[in-house]
């Protein structure tokens, strides 16, 4: 009878200075005496080993268990295969923590044992599994993750100092990166030329939304900004394009077409066009079944982190059923920080920052050490708040470098298996939620408001208001690739969807409602993690609250 979790052996391993493979793991938790064949481990273990093998562990079981597996064994290896079977039908019920798989019984695995020479464990790309493979070259073969690589990473490439040029430097980056996708839809013609066009003329004009003002009688009037000046569209309030106005945010690139006043001082609008994703977009997809799960928001320090339900999660991962979970996107908010929020120091149950990050270090080595582990910072978290954050500095990195995470800047774009993702934190959500109409963006729908982000081609249109927004020589939130997942967190609630074939998801949170959230109605969608198979972009979604 399994007597302990994964999660807590790991814990224990790591308090003594191990790593160990996700199979060695299943078979200490399943082992008799789990704390005693823990013992037996380290004790055998090389004295430069880092990493625990399945092989050492059954050697170890070998000699103090040297009857093979006993008929319990066997038939808690079924129950619990049973028991992972019928969770799996119910992917957005609440799960009971599965136990963890049990391959001792497995003849082959047996068999395994016995070789001397079994195929030595395939390394990813970091420099410690390489340490590590070395110390391991015997072991079994293991689930392959290869290497994420990141593009669009502002990570120690920022070169901003706050000053206004810069600001105007970024602006004319967006201009110039996102009005080179209205180009092919626009004929458009400079704001300066076509203040000098006849009245009456056909223009089209590609800006940056500077401004919108309803007018006396209810029209909109809206400031469209290129690199020569700045040109007023009217957009009449009785046209069907009128609802589109609902969804401009300002600094957002945009193109109109319409006709001149007589005068050529303003734009008569009959249509507006933004950057988006075009409708023929096909996302690409791995070419074996393999799967990610995407979360953010741990808050690992506030009083209000889960940490049970996290273990339940780290407990899953362990098992069969999680077998082709080979990817952990962490899109921001590992720890609660300090001082980020009035009077959330009354809710901390860690006060010191790098007390939060070795908390969070040890949760995250309850998940399986094979995992390749992405992660970008959030706003609670010890980097710059103005985006694009930075990725994690070197101390933070050395207290998080358990599993050997990939640490990476918000937002940046990782691809995996072929399908890249845009992981974004997603506090421009709180701004686009605000200012559309509900059905274009709410809370309950997060989803909505990313497809906006989608559309607009950029991760935080708005510059100057909630979001922070840092000047740099290139606009690093500009979407320039279409990706084929979009992963935001932030808002703490769960949605997903597709948007012309580009799947987002908004991971919930892994933090319990706060006093914050309660005065102001906020219902956290907790402890969920969406389960994406990258092979065909489908979603799953489970539970361990
Ligand atoms: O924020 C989680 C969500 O809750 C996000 O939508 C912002 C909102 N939030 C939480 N606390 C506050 C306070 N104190 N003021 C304003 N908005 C808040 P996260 O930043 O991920 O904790
Ligand atoms: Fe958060
Ligand atoms: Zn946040």
């Amino acid at each position: 009878m399994p007597s302990e979790t994964p999660s807590r052996i790991v814990q224990t391993l790591a308090r003594q200075g191990y790593n160990a493979e996700r199979e060695a793991v299943t078979l200490l938790a399943n082992a008799s005496n789990p704390a005693a064949t823990i013992e037996a481990v380290v004790e055998a273990a090389d004295d430069d080993a880092l990493r625990l093998t399945a092989e050492d562990v059954r050697a170890c079981l070998a000699q103090r268990e040297p009857v093979a597996d006993p008929p319990g064994v066997d038939a808690n290896a079924t129950q619990t295969h049973a028991d992972a079977n019928a969770t799996s039908t119910n992917t957005t019920g609440s799960t009971q923590p599965s136990q963890p798989s049990v391959s001792t019984g497995d003849k082959k695995t047996e068999k395994d044992l016995q070789k001397p020479e079994s195929p030595p464990e395939k390394k990813r790309l970091s420099d410690t599994d390489r340490k590590e493979t070395t110390s391991t070259a015997k072991s079994p073969p293991e689930r392959t993750p290869s290497p994420a690589e990141i593009t669009g990473d502002i990570t120690g490439r920022s070169t901003g100092t706050g000053k206004y040029s810069q600001f105007v430097t970024t602006f004319r980056d967006r201009y110039e990166r996102l009005s080179k996708l209205l180009r092919s839809r626009v004929n458009h013609r400079p704001a300066s030329a076509i203040a000098a066009m006849p009245g009456g003329s056909e223009a089209e004009l590609v800006g940056l939304v500077n401004d919108i003002r309803s007018t006396a009688s209810g029209h909109w009037l809206i400031e469209l900004e290129d690199t020569t000046g700045t040109f007023p569209a009217l957009v009449m309030k009785d046209r069907p394009i009128a609802e589109l106005v609902d969804e401009l945010l300002l600094d957002e690139c945009v193109a109109v077409q319409g006709t001149l006043s007589d005068d050529a001082g303003i734009l008569f609008t009959d249509s507006i066009h933004f950057p988006d994703v075009p409708r023929t977009f096909r996302p690409n997809t791995a070419d074996r079944h393999v799967q990610a799960a995407l979360i953010s928001d741990v808050h690992v320090g506030s009083q209000e982190f889960m940490a049970d339900a996290w273990n339940r999660f780290a407990d899953w991962l362990h098992t069969n059923e999680a077998e082709h979970v080979e990817y952990l996107l962490i899109a921001g908010d590992m720890v609660e920080g300090v001082g980020i929020y009035p009077n959330q120091d009354e809710e901390l149950d860690i006060i010191d920052i790098f007390d939060q990050y070795e908390a969070f270090s040890e949760h995250l080595k309850s998940v399986p050490g094979d995992l390749e582990i992405v992660m970008i910072p959030g706003n609670h978290d010890a980097v710059r708040l103005a985006e694009p954050q930075p990725g994690f500095d070197e101390e933070l990195r050395e207290i998080m470098s358990a599993h050997d995470p990939r640490i990476t800047g918000n937002p940046s774009t990782v691809a995996i298996e072929g399908v890249s993702v845009l992981m974004y934190h997603g506090v421009s959500l709180d701004e686009v939620i605000a200012e559309l109409p509900s059905d274009k963006a709410s809370y309950d729908e997060p989803h909505k408001a990313m497809y906006q982000l989608l559309k607009k081609r950029h991760v935080a249109p708005q510059f100057g208001g909630h979001t922070r927004v840092a000047p740099e020589e290139k606009d690093y939130l500009v979407i320039e690739n279409v990706p084929d997942i979009f992963h935001t967190g932030h808002v703490h609630k769960l949605g997903w969807g597709k948007y012309h074939n580009v799947l987002a998801v908004n991971s919930g949170c892994w933090q319990s409602q706060t006093d914050f959230q309660k005065k102001v109605n906020i219902n956290p969608d907790v402890a969920h993690a969406p389960i994406v198979d990258l092979d065909t972009l489908e979603m799953t979604v489970r539970k361990f609250a």
